[in-house]
């Protein structure tokens, strides 16, 4: 069971005012905050093992190259990958999704191809296929939602045809809420000699993966969003395609030998990692890993689950209130878009930060989306498991708050 009152206390950041009020965290979809036991291995790394990985033979290099490529054995463990030749570091879902579009879609895509992504997509899961669509006279084909908040299957299986090449889709939106069924989707990719890409931001985080049992092609997200810090992410392939790929990046690290003209490129996932990594990245990245482990994914998402089914039946019933995707608590992950009528979801996102409350608002990068929502932006709470029902009780009354303070000028 996840006690998140304990476990906030690992968290020192979340123990401030903001606005003269304790604050609540809720913008856990944008980045979340990090315990300890992360902010430790970070410092330790700097304070006694900093050194370049993969180069040096002396002791700190070894220690340094140790505990990257260590950090890349609990990836390959965490989302249940064959092996690490299978697991590339990169710098975040952005990076992993512009390389599978560069480097396989660059090879494998040809005028005519279709590539089938959706409206709930993140722009990083929508521009780099703009942009191989555009350099490949290829076309972007866009799977509906339906009106309660969910892909839709059956267009799905109308868009995937004989002429799609990829199927890149969210596993869980970042606006919506919803858990995209991305093994099914895979199957319809494959049925069809299509590809499955899978970007998994929100997912990771928050449920347990198995990219082997989705069957996933590529599979890519972010550490930041995982406890983890920024400017480290994850690209998973299956081996069969990175073997054939060409890196996106060449440099130092990613080569075999170099002649004048040319050169050929280290094993795999190597060659794909050109230049001095994230060191400390990687290593805190397995840190978190660790972290995440000991609480259990599975008891994560139970938790969320249970954190959803308290507060959205309350913001439902707030007079003036849209939640956006799925309302139904059960189908709704710890991520809920939503407005109040007649306020811009800026306002709002301000005057709960008044309140200590801390929300995104916008188009949450993913302007399509909204466009089809026909919405200009929202305001959104995100939960992670060491938020706790008081901090949805907080969310609720500064909703609250906010209302009387734009109806009466007083909060
Ligand atoms: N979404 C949000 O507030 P990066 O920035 O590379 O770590 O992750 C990009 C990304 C890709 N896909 C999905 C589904 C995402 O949610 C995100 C990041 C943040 O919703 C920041 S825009």
């Amino acid at each position: 069971m996840i006690d998140a009152q304990k476990l906030r206390k690992e968290f020192p950041i979340l123990n401030q005012k903001v606005n003269d009020e304790p604050l609540v965290y809720l913008d856990n979809a944008a980045t979340t905050q990090k315990p300890e036991a992360v902010l430790q291995t970070l410092t330790d790394y700097y304070h006694q093992d900093n050194a370049n990985v993969h180069r040096g033979v002396h002791t700190l290099a070894e220690r340094a190259t140790h505990a990257y490529e260590g950090a890349r054995e609990k990836v390959r463990q965490f989302i249940h990958a064959k092996e690490t030749a299978e697991v590339l570091f990169t710098r975040g879902t952005t990076t992993s999704l512009n390389w599978v579009a560069q480097s396989f879609g660059d090879f494998f895509i040809q005028e005519g191809d279709e590539i089938v992504i959706s409206y709930m997509e993140h722009h990083s899961n929508i521009i780099p296929w703009q942009q191989l669509a555009k350099r490949k006279n290829a076309k972007l084909v866009y799977i509906d939602i339906t009106q309660a908040g969910f892909l839709d299957m059956e267009d799905a299986k109308r868009k995937i045809t004989d002429k799609t090449k990829i199927v890149s889709i969210a596993h869980v939106s970042n606006v919506l809420g919803v858990i995209n069924p991305v093994a099914e989707l895979a199957q319809l990719a494959h049925q069809k000699g299509a590809v499955m890409v899978v970007d998994g931001a929100q997912a990771v985080p928050h449920m347990p993966v198995d990219v082997q049992a989705l069957d996933a092609d590529f599979y890519a997200f972010s550490g930041h969003k995982m406890c983890g810090p920024t400017g480290i992410g994850v690209l998973f392939g299956k081996k069969k395609w990175l073997e054939v790929m060409e890196p996106v990046e060449f440099g130092g690290e990613m080569i075999d030998f170099v002649r004048l003209q040319d050169s050929t490129w280290k094993e795999l996932p190597w060659k794909f990692e050109a230049g001095t990594p994230n060191i400390a990245g990687g290593i805190a990245l397995g840190a978190a890993i660790d972290y995440l482990s000991v609480l259990g994914l599975d008891q994560i998402h139970a938790y969320e689950a249970e954190l959803v089914a308290y507060v959205l039946p309350k913001l439902q019933a707030i007079e003036g209130l849209t939640v956006f995707g799925p309302q139904e608590a059960a189908k709704h992950t710890g991520v809920i878009a939503f407005n109040l009528e007649g306020l811009h979801p800026h306002d709002v996102a301000t005057a709960l930060d008044m309140e200590g409350v801390a929300v995104r608002a916008g188009h949450h990068c993913a302007q399509p989306l909204l466009q089809y929502l026909k919405v200009p932006a929202t305001a959104r709470a995100s939960f992670y498991f060491y938020n706790t029902k008081e901090d949805a009780d907080r969310l609720v009354e500064a909703i609250y708050a906010t209302k009387e303070f734009f109806q009466h000028g007083t909060l």
